[in-house]
């Protein structure tokens, strides 16, 4: 580089970052300020970085002319290089008659090796795509839009499935997240090893693809004078009636192509999908779609399914129980009418158009009930939503008892509806676990995820915006959904929607109440504790009557509020995990309750913490094995259990010490496993409860095993390979090596993404001990191996800047500039002296109050 460019090079850097250290005295280089961006007007359009003809990972080909499709099945392969969501469009340069494109979407590349791509993920209705398949059909020359988002690719695939003639002189998709680029995030973290600069930038990505401001995810239903216009997705339901016996379903509806779908007796919200799929497919006139799967949904055909889809999806089993071939033509462009029989004794009778098409009982299929390993919902209803591919109009739904009273009418031209469904775009902050799939809005997931926002974009809103969506929706009983949708729900569902998705995960009600301590404690937000205080305080006495037992003073209860056992998922009594989460809401609560003067109540939250505390080392402690397990089950404890032993500081020293051995067992490359807690879905590494066994492990000071976890675990989010997506994964692979629970897996999924805490708060070493930081550390965890770590911290007081590491004496120096007003306790990482303001000093730990900047160095 020419020294003229060099200097110019440095101008601007200098324009644009203020220094805030003196880069030549320090062994890390200056740490920037936070770069200006100003979010443009109108969303950006995202394009590829290579496009690729054929169906291939290999950019070396990639094309800079526009895509051409002469002959069918001409294929191009589109790479983001991480994921990127959005309304996929392409620009149409010219085209002969009419062409249809298919087009599939993933996150890992292999997904667009299966016809499917990597769905279908019909989860949750969740204003998103729901099929990672689309057909285009291509008319005109000039922009084509998709109409839903899909929410998380890296991958993209466009084949000609009918005509020649078509060229795409761009493709791409219209953002539907916030694309600020990471050199403008308030927080900031880097390492002399890139790995770990990777592994922290992985946050704030994470977060913009799973957590959405009001307005930006659309609605996935139209609503016109015609009725509601529905284009293929997971069928949404009403929570207006629930669980009716022996009724008709009557409505009107006209196929605008491929198909109209519908189902009957399935759990509102709830994951669990148990009642009948039905898809009633057209006679598929000339200029249907090409590629439709006849073997799957013919022509003409009443076709019926149960489970989530008619498709498998890895853990989402989806069954095909039948196909009712109709001697009639299915119109389409004309209205039907369709009435179902639920007869109340799982037999169903459908007539269209006044004559029988099918007649069966579903248990005769022997197949479809319950999923295994998660308790389903107790309030079922009935649902719209076609195939794949197509789309209807449905209006006038009736629903009629045997005795003759008709309980819900409904024209469905009202824009009411979309509420009532679910289906409205999103008014409220709202987050989800994952950008493409787990689109529901999880409640304790974010007892990780939320401390991620706080000390890397500092975008609060979507801390206490989620918790406002999930306080609004309490009901007088003390229940908030464990997951919600993001669509508005009216006060007539609430009590429904919530109470059904109850039955699942009770302690994240006390893993909540710790998010909200954590916010408060981070952001010093008085008024949010304040004015949500007696909500606060009932999800708490809510979950306190569901899960004490108060034979043994653990978590346990034995049956959920619908007499359904609580197992499962983290909710079955295995070990001491679950208690821990009670142990640590009351402590929390107690915390948050003696801030606000809440005296007595502070004490009875204490009490009973420490009456649990002592049962857990009384009950669950077992001194010959050295380990704590449950006394309920058979299955001992899994390394969730250990996690939270530490994080909760549950017995002695030793005894934390003892079951901390007990990890070597469990160890895989990937961190460390246990298959107990899910069932029999295939074994992989979980990076969210390996998120608590990182914390659990930095607060023993652990630094060794939790460098190595940290390693195995989330390395492999960071490798570029074609797996890669910039943002965190839901799980990994035993052997570490790619996304762990086939295509199911969300590579981008907020919930195991402590890293960015645990690089900010004990690798960097600055995390909060007084409300908004009035009192904090900079405690570096000890010989954390790393040549030097740099970082930002934002503070109310402002932005916390701070580094360490080894000069050229192979001695520790620390610097630190603390905002006003704030007090900061340095530990530095070494036992010994150290100069301090040009002093040497003999402390284990030095106190200074801000506005100022210090620098210490081992000596
Ligand atoms: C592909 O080509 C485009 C246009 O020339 C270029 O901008 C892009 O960087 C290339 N991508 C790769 C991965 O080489
Ligand atoms: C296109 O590919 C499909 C699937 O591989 C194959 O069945 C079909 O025969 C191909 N069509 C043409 C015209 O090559
Ligand atoms: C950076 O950290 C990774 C993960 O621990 C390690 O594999 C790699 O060797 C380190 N690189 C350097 C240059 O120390
Ligand atoms: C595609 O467009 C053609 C030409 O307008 C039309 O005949 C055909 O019905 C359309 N197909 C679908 C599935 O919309
Ligand atoms: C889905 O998988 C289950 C269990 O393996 C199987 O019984 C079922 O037939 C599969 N469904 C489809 C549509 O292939
Ligand atoms: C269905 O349509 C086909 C042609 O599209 C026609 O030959 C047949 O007669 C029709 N069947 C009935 C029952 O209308
Ligand atoms: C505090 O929380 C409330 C929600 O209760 C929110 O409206 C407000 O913006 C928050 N304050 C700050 C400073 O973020
Ligand atoms: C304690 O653990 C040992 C295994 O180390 C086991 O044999 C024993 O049954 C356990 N005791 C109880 C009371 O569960
Ligand atoms: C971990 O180290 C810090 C700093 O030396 C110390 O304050 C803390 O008590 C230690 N924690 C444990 C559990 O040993
Ligand atoms: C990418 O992930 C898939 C599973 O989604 C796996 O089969 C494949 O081997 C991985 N590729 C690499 C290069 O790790
Ligand atoms: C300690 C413990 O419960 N370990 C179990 C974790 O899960 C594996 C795989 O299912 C079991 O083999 C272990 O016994």
């Amino acid at each position: 580089m020419s020294s003229l460019r060099s200097l110019l090079l440095l101008a601007t850097l200098l324009a644009k970052f203020k220094f805030v250290t003196n880069a030549s005295s320090v062994p890390w280089p200056a740490i920037p300020s936070p770069a200006v961006y100003s979010t443009p007007p109108d969303a950006p359009f995202i394009e590829p970085i290579s496009v690729v003809q054929g169906l291939t990972s290999d950019s070396s080909e990639n094309l800079s002319s526009p895509m051409v499709f002469n002959t069918i099945n001409d294929t191009y392969t589109l790479d983001y290089g991480r994921a990127v969501a959005g309304k996929p469009r392409f620009a149409i340069t010219s085209v002969t008659d009419f062409a249809q494109i298919e087009v599939r979407y993933t996150e890992s590349y292999v997904g667009l090796e299966n016809p499917q791509g990597d769905g279908p993920f019909a989860f949750a209705n969740a204003l998103a795509a729901t099929f990672r398949v689309e057909t285009f059909n291509v008319t005109q020359i000039g922009e084509l839009n998709g109409y839903f988002i899909q929410g998380s690719q890296r991958w993209q695939s466009i084949r000609l499935i009918r005509g020649s003639g078509l060229t795409i002189e761009r493709a791409g998709f219209v953002s539907t997240i916030d694309e600020t680029p990471i050199d403008s995030t308030a927080g900031y973290f880097a390492s002399s090893n890139s790995t770990y600069t990777d592994i922290w930038n992985l946050g704030p990505r994470t977060e913009h693809l799973c957590c959405f401001p009001p307005g930006s995810q659309s609605s996935t239903w139209e609503i016109s004078e015609k009725g509601a216009y529905i284009r293929g997705q997971k069928p949404a339901s009403t929570a207006h009636i629930s669980n009716m016996q022996n009724y008709s379903l009557s409505f009107e509806t006209m196929i605008d192509f491929g198909g109209t779908g519908w189902r009957l007796d399935t759990e509102i919200d709830a994951i669990q999908a148990t009642g009948p799929i039905f898809v009633l497919t057209s006679e598929y006139p000339e200029g249907s779609f090409a590629n439709i799967d006849r073997n799957l949904v013919p022509p003409n055909t009443l076709v019926l399914g149960r489970g989530w889809s008619l498709q498998n999806q890895t853990s989402l089993p989806g069954f095909l129980l039948d196909k009712f071939p109709l001697n009639i033509n299915v119109t389409e462009k004309e209205w039907h009418t369709i009435k179902s029989l639920s007869h109340g004794d799982d037999t169903y009778t459908i007539l269209l158009d006044g004559q029988e098409i099918a007649n069966f009982n579903i248990s005769s299929y022997g197949v479809g009930n319950y999923n295994p390993y998660i308790p389903g919902g107790a309030s079922k209803s009935f649902a719209f939503g076609p195939w794949q591919d197509q789309a209807a109009w449905i209006r006038n739904v009736d629903v009629t008892l045997s005795t003759g009273e008709t309980i819900y009418s409904n024209s469905m031209t009202s824009p009411d509806v979309l509420i009532e469904y679910g289906v409205q775009a999103n008014e409220e902050y709202i987050c989800s676990d994952a950008g493409k799939r787990d689109r529901y809005s999880w409640l304790g997931d974010r007892l990780i995820s939320s401390r991620v926002t706080m000390v890397s974009t500092a975008e609060e809103e979507f801390v206490w915006g989620p918790a406002e969506q999930a306080l609004s929706r309490q009901t007088t009983a003390g229940q908030v959904p464990i997951n919600t949708l993001f669509s508005p729900i009216d006060t007539e569902s609430i009590l429904i929607r919530t109470a059904n998705v109850d039955p699942l995960i009770v302690d994240y009600s006390f893993d909540f109440i710790q998010v909200i301590y954590d916010y408060w404690l981070r952001s010093g937000n008085d008024t949010f504790i304040q004015q949500y205080w007696s909500q606060i305080v009932s999800i708490n006495s809510y979950a306190i009557s569901r899960s004490l037992d108060p034979e043994t003073q653990l978590y346990g209860a034995p049956q959920g509020p619908f007499g359904i056992p609580l197992s499962g998922e983290k909710g079955q009594a295995l070990g001491p995990a679950n208690t821990v989460s009670l142990i640590l809401g009351l402590e929390r609560l107690a915390d948050m309750a003696d801030y606000l003067g809440y005296v007595s109540s502070a004490m009875a939250y204490r009490k009973q913490a420490i009456l649990t505390r002592e049962a857990v080392d009384r009950h669950l402690w077992n001194s010959t094995g050295g380990f704590y397990a449950s006394t309920i089950g058979a299955s001992g404890y899994d390394m969730m259990d250990i996690a939270q032993v530490l994080l909760g500081k549950i017995g002695t020293d030793e005894r934390r010490g003892a079951y901390t051995d007990k990890l070597a067992a469990l160890r895989v490359p990937a961190g460390y496993m246990n298959g107990t807690r899910f069932g029999d879905t295939p074994q992989v590494a979980n990076p969210y409860y390996l998120s608590f066994l990182l914390e659990g492990l930095a607060k023993e000071n652990q630094t060794e095993l939790s460098q190595e976890l940290l390693d195995n675990t989330w390395g492999p989010m960071v490798r570029r390979d074609v797996n890669y997506t910039g943002a965190y994964w839901e799980y990994v692979s035993p052997d570490g090596k790619y996304p762990g629970l086939d295509l199911f897996t969300a590579n981008s999924h907020y919930w195991g993404s402590y890293p960015t805490v645990f690089l900010t708060e004990y690798v960097l070493g600055i995390r909060p001990t007084g409300k908004a930081y009035s009192d904090f550390l900079f405690s570096p965890l000890a010989g954390f191996k790393t040549e030097w770590v740099q970082g930002r911290v934002p503070t109310p007081a402002g932005l916390v800047f701070a580094a360490w590491g080894y000069n050229a004496q192979g001695k520790v120096v620390m610097e630190i500039t603390i905002p006003a007003e704030l007090r900061c306790t340095i530990i530095p990482p070494f036992e010994g002296q150290f100069s301090f303001n040009e002093q040497v000093t003999q402390n284990q730990s030095i106190t200074v109050v801000g506005e100022q900047k210090v620098t210490i160095t081992e000596e």
